[in-house]
């Protein structure tokens, strides 16, 4: 009975998922994937997502003092171990000794890895143990703000976030979110509207940082502001986070009061994500608004892998990745504009670009939109994603689509695609469109959805 549950490979237990992941395998190397918020994790940080990390429970931190050590005094296990074994911590769980030396290593990683603009790594508080972007964004307002007060964000038509006070996300219910633009003539932010806004609104956070805008925003500007109304600044850099691990870009660490970011998009590392701040006392709500105050227990597994990023994210190779990734997006934007093809905000300095399908006409003058290009770029093996751009009205009806250059990392020369497993050569292909549409169209006929 052991031996059945726990022994056994998924592909002699579960034949259907094994195919399913085998050719998810296979789509992701054979597509262009170019949606900006994906990356492709380094096996080694795979199989740390699959390791026995994932079976613990570790509610808490690790001590406070690891903060401030080094890598070597971190991995120091007789002194780590021996003070584990004599003093009471702050974890409710014990069978955490190893764990509280993986999450020590990953925030001191990242604090080394991210320290910029004259700071180094004892000066930042960093936190590990966000499942991803939104939990850590809610995190960071459940520790800064209440319910009621007042959030601004870049308008999520704009290229904001839907955790940026989007209404239909709780960033929009429990907090009054304004929202500024893009200047409607340069398409780009403006920093005197935002200043002017920023005046009249008078929020208490201001979160700078997006998902489709594509320009890198000027952090020092974004602080002034931020000061001259007494706001917080939240630099939300999810996007980007690889580019300033690489320092091919400005950070705003020391600048931004707090930067969250993911680590599964231009990090190319786990899905989770970090809070980072300068400030201690920040540092210490924003644990607490981490846990207990949005989260359970941290998922090891993934803190383990995020360790492994930080230390990938310091090397050559990583940075010629991260400049080359900055390089072909702008020439990919520079050859739609060449072609004709309208680019949103006129051009990028980031790693991804738009363009507007209604550049695009269908023979009777009815422009392209968002979600039919996609869709045929799919066909052709090129994966996007509909996105709105300046001028649209609503999420739903998107006129952009979104590229991104991470499938730099795929190297397309460098990549040598595997035939399918085996055990997949027999495998009969799932049933074919039309079959799947005659299917639809009978149920419809008999009244069915
Ligand atoms: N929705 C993600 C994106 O695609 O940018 C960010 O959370």
């Amino acid at each position: 009975m052991n031996a059945f549950l726990f022994d056994k490979h998924l592909s002699e237990l579960d034949l259907d998922l094994d195919k399913l992941t085998a050719l998810e395998g296979e789509r992701q190397a054979r597509r262009l994937i170019m949606i900006p918020s994906e990356s492709s994790a380094p096996l080694a940080v795979r199989e740390l997502l699959a390791s026995p990390y994932t079976n613990i429970y570790a509610e808490g931190y690790p001590r406070a003092e690891t903060r401030t050590m080094s890598q070597a005094e971190i991995l120091d296990y007789a002194c780590q171990l021996g003070t584990y074994r004599r003093h009471s911590d702050l974890r409710y769980y014990k069978g955490v000794e190893y764990v509280d030396i993986v999450e020590a290593l990953a925030r001191r990683r990242a604090a080394e890895l991210f320290a910029a603009n004259s700071l180094d790594a004892d000066d930042l508080w960093v936190n590990v143990q966000p499942l991803s972007g939104a939990p850590a964004n809610n995190a960071v307002y459940t520790a800064l703000i209440k319910p009621g007060d007042t959030i601004m964000g870049m308008d999520l038509l704009h290229g904001g976030h839907l955790t940026h006070g989007s209404p239909v996300n709780r960033s929009g219910l429990f907090y009054k979110a304004v929202h500024y633009t893009v200047n409607p003539q340069t398409e780009q932010l403006d920093y005197d509207m935002i200043a002017d806004l920023a005046r009249e609104a008078k929020p208490k956070i201001i979160v700078a940082g997006y998902s489709s805008y594509p320009w890198i925003p000027d952090w020092e500007k974004f602080k002034q502001i931020a000061e001259s109304v007494g706001a917080y600044l939240l630099a939300d850099v999810s996007h980007i986070s690889g580019l300033i691990a690489a320092k091919v870009c400005s950070s705003p660490i020391g600048i931004a009061d707090v930067v969250t970011f993911t680590t599964h998009k231009t990090l190319c590392g786990p899905r989770g994500a970090v809070i980072i701040t300068h400030d201690k006392e920040l540092g210490e709500k924003f644990d607490k608004g981490v846990f207990p105050g949005e989260q359970g227990g941290p998922h090891i597994n993934t803190i383990a892998a995020m360790a492994l990023t930080f230390e990938l994210a310091r090397s050559e190779e990583f940075l010629k990745l991260q400049q080359q990734t900055l390089k072909n997006a702008s020439a990919l934007a520079a050859a739609f504009q060449k072609n004709g093809v309208k680019v949103p905000y006129n051009g990028t300095d980031s790693h991804l670009t738009l363009i507007d399908c209604k550049s695009f006409r269908g023979p009777e003058g009815v422009p392209l939109n968002g979600d039919l290009a996609a869709r045929i770029l799919d066909l052709v093996g090129i994966v996007v994603n509909r996105n709105t751009i300046p001028g649209d009205r609503s999420a739903l009806s998107a006129s952009g689509v979104r590229f991104g250059t991470w499938l730099t990392n795929a190297g397309l020369w460098k990549r040598t695609l595997r035939p399918l497993p085996n055990r997949l050569q027999s495998y009969s292909a799932p049933p074919r469109l039309t079959s799947c549409a005659r299917k639809a169209a009978k149920r419809r006929a008999q009244g069915g959805f």
